[in-house]
């Protein structure tokens, strides 16, 4: 598919002219109830309210016309048939289909990638046999007791989207299971995870796509020590989810091996086995089936090319008007919503890692703005913290709101006649409404400039099966984003990088200097930076 610059398209230009005077959301009562319905758009259990962006009729038209020219939805089939789209034309790239799509699409008779789906669907199969093994006593521990936690060790994507749905969906968790996680290479992280579980009824899952991470190997290292430090058999006790025939593919090494495959990125591989073992052993096999069936719903509904039926694409064109139109570097994820307190830091690296691209699809330099920077806490927290700068800072930051109508757990209270679930969505729409309509005074310091651009999404709570559908809504429009902006948003050869870098100083901190008897533990922190400074 011929993908052009994303400057040339008409739709391009007129929104270029549209952007030098878009709509005030400070006149009047520009934002009322009326402009609060017309810019909502419900799907998929979720209310999506952007009336409090700086869009009005014609803006959408033509962010439709652009989506269009840029064959937005025509890319994504593309992707979930799996074409092999992550590749940059004339240069030496990863070559390979995109295909995480086709680890949920597993309800259908026909599914988009059938050969793709059938593999997810044998993983899935094996998974489930191997945790009614676990659940029936097939594998036990030393003592003949089964396992009730598991440690999850990996880093980046092998880490960051399990951590923050399992943190999402805890409430679910199976009667007396527990998972904890792993990333850094810091051996405080191990330590203090390590610190309070019992390790007899403790399963390690070792994640790596690549079987060679530097952080991931050493930390396995360090568990499988304190592993036999305690007389325990890590052959009992470890798992491994990684590529096949990576250097970690070696069943003779763990009780299990799931895998993982070259087409699904690790930023997006929540569904596939990297996030599935831990998921389903913590929530049970079920549950983590519907977080699929919530994902395959929403990446259907990402089939649509009316931006009006798919929250993917209309949220995508929205960034891309916030980013490329009215010029803004950054965007505020702030769920309302503390189980999805770990859920923007997933999506920074999904978003950040996936269009923080300077090169074009066609290997020419981009000329426009690509991806934003991502980064928020959970309201209302980050109301007594960074929301000064939001409200009256020189940086305007478009807000990405996310909330839920009902609580995850029954607790609550009514204090003067409101319950606290009540007070934190009225929190976030009022602060929504803020951001945009300001407020004026006659005083500079109290004055609220407004016409700061956000959106809510508002769920009715958070289940697997919404969890689902939220993280595909991003990972979407993550991927429609980089479409439209004619980069390869499933390659990291920024990541690439810092592990080529790290392996080659330690390489160097182990031989020390030609003919130096110096160990690496002597090795000052100084001749360490010297080192890398050589090594760039
Ligand atoms: C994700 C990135 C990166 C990767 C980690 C872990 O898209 O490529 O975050 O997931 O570096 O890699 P492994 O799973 O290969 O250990």
């Amino acid at each position: 598919m011929e993908i052009k610059r994303f400057t040339s398209y008409k739709a391009y230009e007129k929104l270029s002219h549209l952007s030098q005077s878009p709509i005030d959301l400070t006149v009047g009562d520009v934002v009322n109830a009326d402009r609060i319905e017309k810019y909502k758009v419900s799907q998929n259990g979720f209310d999506y309210l952007f009336a409090t962006q700086r869009i009005d009729d014609q803006i959408l038209a033509e962010l439709q016309n652009l989506a269009d020219e840029a064959r937005v939805v025509e890319q994504f089939m593309a992707m979930k048939q799996g074409e092999s789209i992550n590749c940059i034309e004339g240069w030496e790239s990863e070559n390979r289909q995109v295909l995480h799509t086709a680890c949920r699409d597993i309800f259908r008779a026909i599914p988009s990638a059938p050969e793709a789906t059938e593999t997810a669907k044998k993983e899935l199969n094996t998974l489930e046999r191997f945790l009614a093994d676990l659940d029936s006593g097939v594998f036990v521990n030393e003592k003949g007791e089964k396992f009730d936690t598991m440690v999850q060790v990996g880093i980046g994507g092998s880490d960051l989207g399990p951590r923050a749905l399992y943190l999402a969906l805890k409430n679910y968790l199976l009667e007396g299971r527990e998972v904890r996680f792993i990333a850094n290479v810091d051996p405080d992280d191990v330590a203090e995870v390590l610190a309070d579980i019992n390790l007899e009824t403790t399963l390690v899952n070792v994640v790596s796509k690549s079987g060679s991470t530097l952080e991931t190997l050493t930390n396995e290292s360090l568990v499988r020590s304190v592993f036999q430090g305690a007389g325990l058999d890590p052959a009992l006790h470890f798992i491994a989810v990684t590529g096949e025939g990576s250097p970690m593919d070696d069943s003779s090494r763990y009780l299990a091996t799931f895998h993982m495959y070259d087409y699904i990125g690790g930023r997006y591989s929540v569904t596939s086995m990297v996030g599935a073992v831990s998921l389903a052993f913590g929530l049970g096999f079920d549950n983590f089936k519907e977080l699929l069936r919530g994902a395959n719903d929403m990446d259907l509904a990402a089939e649509s090319r009316d931006m009006q039926s798919n929250l993917s694409l209309l949220t995508a064109m929205i960034g891309i008007w916030n980013r490329n139109f009215l010029g803004h570097e950054t965007v505020a994820v702030l769920p309302y919503s503390q189980p999805l307190s770990r859920f923007t830091a997933h999506l920074q690296q999904c978003d950040m890692e996936s269009n923080g691209k300077s090169v074009g699809r066609n290997g020419d330099l981009v000329d426009w703005k690509t991806g934003p920077i991502i980064w928020g806490e959970p309201g209302t927290n980050g109301q007594h913290a960074f929301y000064q700068l939001l409200h009256q800072g020189t940086t305007v930051v478009p807000v990405e709101f996310i909330g839920f109508r009902s609580n995850v757990y029954d607790l609550d209270i009514n204090i003067n006649g409101t319950t606290s679930r009540q007070k934190l969505v009225a929190n976030m729409l009022a602060q929504s409404l803020a951001f945009a309509i300001g407020k004026k005074d006659s005083n500079p310091n109290k004055n609220f400039g407004g016409n700061r651009p956000g959106s809510v999404l508002l769920g009715e709570r958070l289940t697997p099966y919404s969890m689902g559908g939220l993280l595909a809504l991003y990972e979407n429009k993550i991927a429609m984003q980089g479409f439209c902006w004619g980069v390869n948003s499933f390659d990291q050869e920024g990541v690439q990088l810092g592990k080529v870098l790290a392996g080659r100083l330690l390489d160097l901190m182990v031989k020390a200097e030609e003919g130096s008897e110096c160990m690496a533990s002597e090795i000052s922190l100084e001749e360490s930076l010297l080192r890398a400074a050589k090594i760039l």
